[in-house]
């Protein structure tokens, strides 16, 4: 079957319809939108000749999809996180933003809540013997180079297993286990002390990794650290380090890492002095540049629903 009928008046009027563009009511934006996606999938269905049983396996999918809480997480293994990232760096190249820690995408597994500490915290809560502890510590400079006070660094990361406190399959993880928040003094530094996480992979039963297995790819992520960095007057930075070494560095499913994001992981000791599990850990400097707003707004801070929690 290659019948053409997106073109005739019948199915342009039905889009019309179905998004309401003729009517008053409803919210403007959301018609438009709906509107063109709408378009541009009848069209695809066309141009492909898609079949109903093609369609109605895509329907399904999405509700699988739902039912496994995983529309966030597909959006980072299809690429669509990551693209909002491109699209944020050519607005920034465009205004002329530049100096700033690389952006990388926030994921799926962020809980707000965390207490905030000065200076420095420890996160590691619960006990993981497969992970030596690494020291993560760094500054936070604003605009110029300025050392900024006051400035808040979020952190998150996997244990050992890749797995994330609050989203633990095991459910064996403390809340905020290798989850935590520390304000800056006036010398800008922070500092987080924890265990080494392991890579992310996507729930093995999951509507992610069907479809994902269904395309030939993996769902992995390479070791990895999350971090907001937020300050007065500047724009929130939302970023990740890699651990250097991880082998999927460079095949990262959800295509975060970036030059820029691999700092180095040093063998130190010392660490029995500083209260870690052992006397050798890895030391990661890793300094974040926060960059201006712009015209006195945050134009990267990104409302999305995350999970919350009582620390
Ligand atoms: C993660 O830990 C993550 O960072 C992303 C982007 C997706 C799934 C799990
Ligand atoms: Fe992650």
């Amino acid at each position: 079957m290659s019948v053409k009928v997106f073109q005739s008046e019948e199915v342009q009027d039905l889009l019309k319809a179905a998004a309401n563009l003729a009517g008053d009511a409803g919210h403007a934006r959301t018609k438009q939108i709906t509107h063109r996606l709408l378009s541009d999938l009848f069209r695809v269905i066309d141009d492909l000749d898609m079949t109903p049983d093609e369609i109605w396996a895509g329907v399904n999918y999405f509700n699988r999809l739902g039912q496994d809480g995983e529309a966030a997480l597909l959006a980072a293994g299809l690429g669509l996180e990551k693209y909002l990232d491109i699209r944020m760096d050519a607005e920034d190249r465009e205004t002329q933003i530049n100096g700033g820690t690389p952006r990388t995408i926030e994921g799926p597994l962020y809980v707000a809540g965390a207490a905030v500490r000065e200076h420095v915290s420890r996160i590691d809560l619960d006990g993981d013997e497969d992970a030596g502890p690494p020291v993560i510590r760094g500054t936070v400079t604003g605009p110029g180079g300025k050392m900024l006070e006051n400035a808040v660094v979020e952190c998150w990361h996997a244990n050992s297993k890749g797995f994330y406190s609050h989203f633990d399959p095991a459910g064996t993880q403390s809340d905020f286990n290798l989850r935590g928040a520390v304000r800056t003094g006036a010398d800008g530094k922070y500092e987080f002390r924890t265990l080494m996480p392991a890579g992310y992979g996507c729930p093995p039963d999951g509507a992610t990794l069907s479809l994902l297995d269904t395309l030939g790819r993996h769902g992995n992520r390479p070791a990895h650290v999350h971090f907001f960095v937020t300050a007065e007057n500047c724009r929130k930075l939302t970023t990740q380090i890699n651990i250097e070494g991880d082998p999927l560095i460079w095949d990262d499913f959800a295509y975060a890492t970036r030059e820029g994001l691999i700092p180095l992981a040093v063998g130190k000791t010392g660490g029995k002095a500083l209260g870690l599990k052992s006397d050798d850990y890895k030391e990661i400097e890793f300094d974040f540049r926060l960059t201006a707003l712009v015209q006195g707004r945050d134009n990267q801070a990104v409302r999305r629903s995350r999970a919350s929690a009582a620390a």
